[in-house]
């Protein structure tokens, strides 16, 4: 089923110039009386509570880091502290409008951002409300210690607990908002719209995206701000994630009911500086941030750069673009001008700008200017103001003096095993909304579904080998349960490259076209790291969704994305959120060097996924259907080589109806006696064909266990089978060097050691690139290879000639030349 936007020469051949609008530069123009319509003298002296709040928050940080002390409190703190002293002002304009549904997403100097935005919420929410999210929030954890003795307000006391909590996060206590785990740079607080905030320069520009689509998707209320540097401009995967945000297809394509382009604002804190580098003037050539939203779209990302250096245009200009952003026009892109009057972090000294440059914003200092501008005008008493801050300097020391005390806010002990329960959360998640899943047709009217129902899914047909056409493929089994799923949660959703009407590059989601609308499956642009971003973000919403990178070897494109993100923030929440992604990963075959790789080695060193890779359609299908009921990100690795073979292992063959298969168990494929050959990925085909070689030729049995999975694995039934044989050949199409066979071989020499006869044989491909298809099979193992392996270095075989070079001199040989 094509898309209705046609391509027509005569109109893109059509003369005519491209034009740009004028982009706002600091076109706010109120004067204080004037805002004095919008402001109530309560919201002003908020606006002023919560300035002073953060600098003083990061004072304190700032003093313990540089002289280990803060009024006579001596602390050594050992993390990081990215301070954001003078910036205050434009974290507090962001977050002073947005309402608890509105969810900020930050960057490694977010202290200040989250303050203001925890702030904002606890004014907006009601006291019950705060108190349930107070109490229930990790069963009262951080709530105890703050309401001992408390006999103010409970907004007084939600302060409190929030300023605690960020303290204690920050120095890796047990009453932190994530039990310590998140740290300086990663703290965040759901409750109150506070998401993961990135030690990643740009990560949350990939992310946010994510969050925003889970709006739209599933009509929930609210934007999402993603507030990253000037600097993040530079990184790929930002613009990755604009180009994600600013696709045409939510306002041409989707259903207009869903609301129109994402909900997202790419708020820029831009205070001139990377670390030293400077984006204005030398390392990049736009000069104004703002001029960035110029080449998206025809909107230019209604970009618009203000002065963060006062919190009334930044709220003005977040309550105008929020609404552009309700109306369906986003994404929107804002160029807060700010200034970092301290160091990138406490150690730096500055030398890459003048004395007199920080002087000069010094004397502009956002905090003493709200201040005297209210005075000035007479719209708040000195006197009032003055009893603001002094109250939030008390409340501050007091939460800092309080987290800082072992007694009242201990560390996780650090014989707990705390970090290794949460990087899997392991649940069962049938739906993760109630509403009914969208489809555009009754499933049993899918061309594909009725054609599966014809196809065989034994490993024979009528005692014959099943054709290949005829045969329920790996392909299949993966659609079948993809289905599945869709047809269960509501908010499941599956984007990628050519995902929708090509089917996806390998014809996967053939038939999802007509039976799902846009905004359930649909063509993500060529962005790797915005795909595996925004999934991960739309995850952390609360959805699942499955993202697609065509080739194994583009994870490289989306490498942060993947091992930074996807990877870590279930335990970087201590298990607070969940991450439900299935990252479906093609491994190419004749395709050379740049899209035939293996890649698992590389995820399978990356604590926090889950790393599975099916080559049956029994355990495709079964392992699908795990992988989408559960909570956890497993990268889903799929073989060019297999998507057209039938079942040929499962007597019964593949069923119609829903099975799961868990993912730490191999499956022996074959049984044996006298060796133990252990796969992962298409190799298994090859183990099964040397297998019966060996039987054939040498009266050799061997027992063939595909891993299916590199983590989780169950080492049980390995351990079983090479106690039984006391051999072991492990075969994989990795290269051989770093496969994840050799960690299997090593744990199984340690577990195994006495039951075996000799050390266990590792066999991939060469350390090389990929050749082209004609030389594969110098590369790839063969069923020779493997009968060589088995001669040379598990057991010779009687009046075997071998014809490739598998033996230790070789290896060494190789080795030593670095191949
Ligand atoms: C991908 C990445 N590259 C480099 C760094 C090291 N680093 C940390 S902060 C920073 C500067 C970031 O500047 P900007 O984005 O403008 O944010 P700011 O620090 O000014 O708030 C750098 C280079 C990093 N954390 N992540
Ligand atoms: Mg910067």
């Amino acid at each position: 089923m094509p898309k209705s936007i046609i391509i027509a020469p005569e109109r893109v051949f059509s003369r005519e110039v491209i034009r740009f609008s004028d982009i706002p530069v600091n076109a706010y123009a109120k004067s204080v009386e004037e805002e004095l319509a919008s402001y109530s003298t309560d919201d002003l002296l908020g606006i002023w509570h919560d300035m002073c709040a953060i600098r003083e928050f990061e004072t304190i940080l700032n003093e313990i880091k540089t002289k280990g002390a803060y009024k006579g409190i001596t602390y050594a703190h050992a993390g990081p502290a990215h301070l954001s002293i003078g910036q205050e002002a434009a974290a507090v304009g962001m977050a002073f409008s947005l309402e608890p549904d509105d969810h900020v997403f930050g960057s490694h100097r977010s202290h200040g951002e989250i303050l203001a935005k925890g702030f904002s919420a606890i004014r907006q929410l009601a006291d019950d409300r705060l108190l349930a999210i107070m109490t229930s929030y990790r069963d009262g954890a951080i709530l105890r210690p703050v309401e001992k003795g408390h006999a103010g307000t409970v907004k007084q006391l939600a302060r409190r607990f929030f300023i605690y909590g960020a303290y204690s996060e920050i120095f890796a206590r047990e009453t932190g908002f994530n039990r310590g785990l998140g740290g300086s740079m990663h703290a965040f607080f759901a409750p109150f719209g506070i998401y993961p905030n990135n030690a990643i320069v740009g990560g949350s520009g990939s992310m946010a995206p994510g969050a925003a689509l889970f709006k739209r998707v599933n009509r929930k209320p609210g934007i999402v701000v993603a507030n990253i540097g000037d600097s993040s401009f530079g990184c790929g995967p930002v613009w990755e994630g604009i180009t994600f945000s600013a696709m045409d297809q939510y306002r041409t394509l989707w259903d207009q009911a869903l609301g129109g382009g994402l909900p997202i604002v790419f708020n820029c804190m831009n205070n001139f500086y990377g670390m030293g580098g400077q984006p204005f003037g030398e390392t990049m050539g736009m000069q104004y941030i703002a001029r960035l939203g110029a080449g998206v779209n025809p909107e230019q990302m209604h970009a618009e750069r203000v002065n963060g250096y006062d919190p009334l245009p930044v709220i003005d200009a977040f309550t105008r673009k929020k609404q552009v952003l309700l109306e369906g026009r986003g994404p929107v892109l804002l160029d807060t001008v700010t200034y970092r009057i301290s160091g990138h972090s406490p150690s730096d000294a500055s030398s890459y700008r003048s004395k007199e440059e920080i002087e000069r914003w010094q004397q502009a200092d956002s905090i003493p200017a709200f201040r005297n501008k209210l005075i000035a005008k007479g719209i708040v008493a000195e006197a009032a103001l003055d009893a603001v801050r002094a109250e939030v300097e008390a409340t501050t020391f007091d939460m800092f003096k309080l987290a800082v005390d072992l007694g009242v806010s201990p560390r996780v002990r650090i014989d707990s095993d705390l970090v290794g329960q949460v990087m899997f959360s392991n649940q069962r998640v049938e739906r993760f909304d109630n509403r009914a899943p969208e489809f555009l047709q009754n499933l049993a009217d899918n061309p594909r579904v009725q054609q599966l129902r014809g196809k065989i899914r034994t490993p024979t047909d009528g005692g014959q080998p099943v054709a290949k056409m005829k045969a329920f493929n790996v392909r299949d089994a993966i659609f079948e349960a993809m289905l599945h799923r869709f047809s269960i949660d509501p908010t499941m959703i599956a984007f990628g490259e050519e995902n929708r009407d090509w089917g996806g590059a390998f014809a996967v989601y053939r038939g999802l076209t007509e039976a799902l609308p846009y905004h359930r499956l649909f063509n993500s642009p060529i962005s790797e790291a915005a795909i595996v971003g925004a999934a991960v973000g739309y995850a952390l919403e609360g959805g699942r969704v499955v993202a697609e990178l065509m080739y194994a070897d583009f994870m490289g494109r989306a490498g942060d994305e993947i091992v930074n993100q996807l990877a870590k923030w279930q335990a970087m929440s201590a298990g607070q959120l969940t991450m439900p992604v299935v990252l479906r990963v093609s491994v190419g075959a004749k395709y050379g060097a740049q899209h035939s790789q293996d890649f698992t080695a590389l995820v399978h060193h990356v604590p926090g996924l889950k790393v599975v890779y099916p080559v049956t359609p029994y355990d495709a299908k079964g392992m699908m259907n795990a992988a989408l009921a559960g909570t956890d990100p497993v990268v889903f690795f799929e073989s060019q080589r297999v998507y057209d073979v039938g079942e040929q292992f499962v007597e019964a063959g593949v069923p119609e109806g829903y099975y799961e298969i868990d993912l730490a168990e191999p499956s022996i494929k074959r049984l044996g006696t006298d060796l133990t050959i252990i796969t992962l990925g298409p190799a298994l085909y090859t183990a099964v064909a040397a297998a019966d070689e060996l039987q054939k030729q040498y009266g050799l049995s061997s027992e063939v266990v595909d891993l299916r999975s590199a983590i989780p694995l169950n080492y049980e039934p390995l351990v079983g089978s090479v106690k039984k044989t006391g051999r072991v050949l492990l075969v994989s199409d990795a290269v051989e060097r770093g496969s994840v066979m050799h960690t299997v071989s090593a744990n199984l020499t340690q577990l195994c050691f006495d039951d075996l006869d000799g050390p266990p044989v590792v066999i991939g491909s060469r350390n090389w690139i990929t050749p082209a298809p004609e030389l594969e099979a110098s590369f790839v193992p063969q069923v020779s290879w493997l009968l060589d392996a088995v001669h040379e270095r598990i057991l010779p075989l009687p009046g075997h000639q071998p014809t490739t070079k598998q033996s230790l001199d070789e290896l060494t040989r190789r080795e030593r030349s670095g191949i």
